[in-house]
């Protein structure tokens, strides 16, 4: 048996029921579902491990600043206080708020990138590339070789391979780039920290080509604790420190703060640039809102407020983080396989290895989501070539070198019987995997961030014996 995880350093005043389910109410479940775990209703899930974003417990604090938000339409009190959190935490001058983070993806996508510009960035997300291709912009994929496989244990694999930065700016040209976009950490890739040591020589070069960083900031408080524990020279620093030193190497953020600040709902868009402020500005009020509210109430702003303070503590961080670990290291234990080292929000299963006998085209990461529903209850989210999409430009299927499903961990919303219970059924499922008879096969797939709607037939007459 594993060691227990940290303290949780909070105590329980609110519970909220959760539903228990027999696997033949799961059965039929997923059949409606379209064997898509995204399609299935929460109270058919038991543990809900689909997403750590707008998901998170919020603390008493969050719940009584709620009540003194203002909901004035301009010149909101709570928008001024927040700003203030994400100036002094963040430490960018110019606060956007959007309703939440593909929204500030979208002002800032829309004010950059035109067509025929080239992106590079650490690893895809796909709010984020949707984005930038919808704007007529290329991703490309400047992640060290690391990132893509499961079994390196590199302490950081969200760092850039700047031989591949250098290149590709030679191959199209820095003025076809209008930025590149850096995530902290980086989801796709397991929750994987980048360095400063890294951040800092993409700063050089971005510094050479006068092109700006933009930080996807969803997670980089977990991403600034791994610093701590793993960067030379970090160890004595307080995680809010480097979080600031994180921003500083960057000239703007994204923000989904249903991550890191624990919120249901919310985002920001921050800049250094006046010009860039200007115009992302002009279009929050198209899209979003008054640019003082972008989309949130009053109480959503206050609620984030309060959530940025908690989230740089460092016991709660500590406990964050560790609570997945254990699972993970549970996991571990047990020989399934999964992507090492343990990232900051999730754990992420190696559906290609677990499932081995089913080929990419029949896309073992949704298989394995839904057999891990039908055994165990559990709610994941597939992050293979299903996420992946088609190439916008051939139309054919993209088939990722990392074909993996997501169970990620709201943060102070479960407890440690909860992973144990989630563990004990993930390596049922491992114990049972030659019983999956075959993959999945799409029977609807629509064209944007096709994953959320998608529909699905087992190839096989079931989908396990
Ligand atoms: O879900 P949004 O629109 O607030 O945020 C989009 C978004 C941007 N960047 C990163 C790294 C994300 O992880 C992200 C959203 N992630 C979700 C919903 C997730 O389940 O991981």
């Amino acid at each position: 048996m594993s060691r227990a995880h940290p303290i949780e350093p909070y105590r329980i005043k609110t519970v909220e029921a959760i539903p228990v389910t027999t696997r033949a109410q799961r059965a039929e479940a997923l059949v409606r579902a379209g064997y898509n775990t995204c399609l299935l209703r929460a109270d058919e899930v038991t543990i809900d491990l689909f997403t750590d974003s707008g998901t998170n417990a919020m603390s008493d604090r969050q719940w009584s600043a709620m009540m003194l938000g203002d909901e004035s339409y301009c010149g909101s009190s709570s928008f001024y206080r927040f700003e203030a959190a994400v100036q002094q935490y963040y430490g960018y001058p110019h606060v956007i708020p959007t309703h939440q983070g593909r929204a500030a993806e979208n002002i800032l996508a829309q004010c950059l990138i035109k067509p025929g510009h080239h992106v590079p960035g650490n690893m895809y997300f796909p709010s984020t590339r949707v984005h930038l291709e919808r704007n007529g912009g290329i991703f490309h994929d400047v992640i060290i070789d690391e990132a893509h496989d499961p079994n390196s244990e590199h302490p950081f694999k969200g760092d850039v391979d700047l031989d591949k930065l250098r290149a590709m700016i030679e191959q199209v040209g820095p003025e076809n780039i209008p930025l590149f976009w850096i995530h902290a950490t980086v989801n796709m890739a397991g929750g994987q920290p980048i360095s400063l040591a890294n951040l800092a020589k993409v700063r050089e070069v971005a510094d050479q080509h006068g092109i700006p960083i933009i930080l996807d900031a969803a997670r980089a408080v977990e991403n600034a604790w791994f610093i701590k524990q793993r960067e030379p020279g970090q160890s004595d620093r307080s995680v809010a420190d480097i979080l600031h030193d994180l921003c500083a190497l960057t000239d703007g953020a994204t923000m989904s703060a249903k991550k890191d600040s624990f919120a249901n709902i919310g985002g920001w868009l921050a800049v250094r640039d006046d010009a860039l402020a200007e115009a992302a500005r002009g279009l929050v009020v198209v899209y979003e809102g008054m640019h003082t509210y972008g989309g949130m109430a009053g109480r959503d702003m206050e609620a984030i407020t309060q959530g940025i303070v908690e989230s740089v503590q460092e016991h709660s961080i500590a406990a964050r983080v560790g609570q997945v670990e254990y699972l993970g290291e549970r996991l571990i234990e047990a020989g399934v396989p999964v992507v090492r080292p343990i990232g900051g929000h999730a754990i992420f299963l190696d559906a290609a290895a677990i499932l081995s006998h089913v080929p990419r085209e029949e896309l073992p990461a949704q298989t394995l989501i839904a057999a891990i529903y039908l055994i165990a209850g559990v709610r994941g989210v597939e992050r293979g070539a299903v996420s992946a999409g088609r190439d916008p430009s051939t139309g054919e299927n993209r088939y990722p070198p990392l074909e993996l499903v997501r169970l990620a961990i709201p943060r102070r919303t479960y407890t440690q019987s909860h992973m144990d219970a989630v563990a004990d059924g993930i390596i049922d499922v491992y114990k049972e995997r030659s019983q999956i008879a075959g993959g999945l096969t799409f029977v609807h797939e629509p064209k944007a961030m096709r994953f959320f709607q998608a529909r699905f037939a087992p190839t096989a007459d079931v989908l396990v014996r």
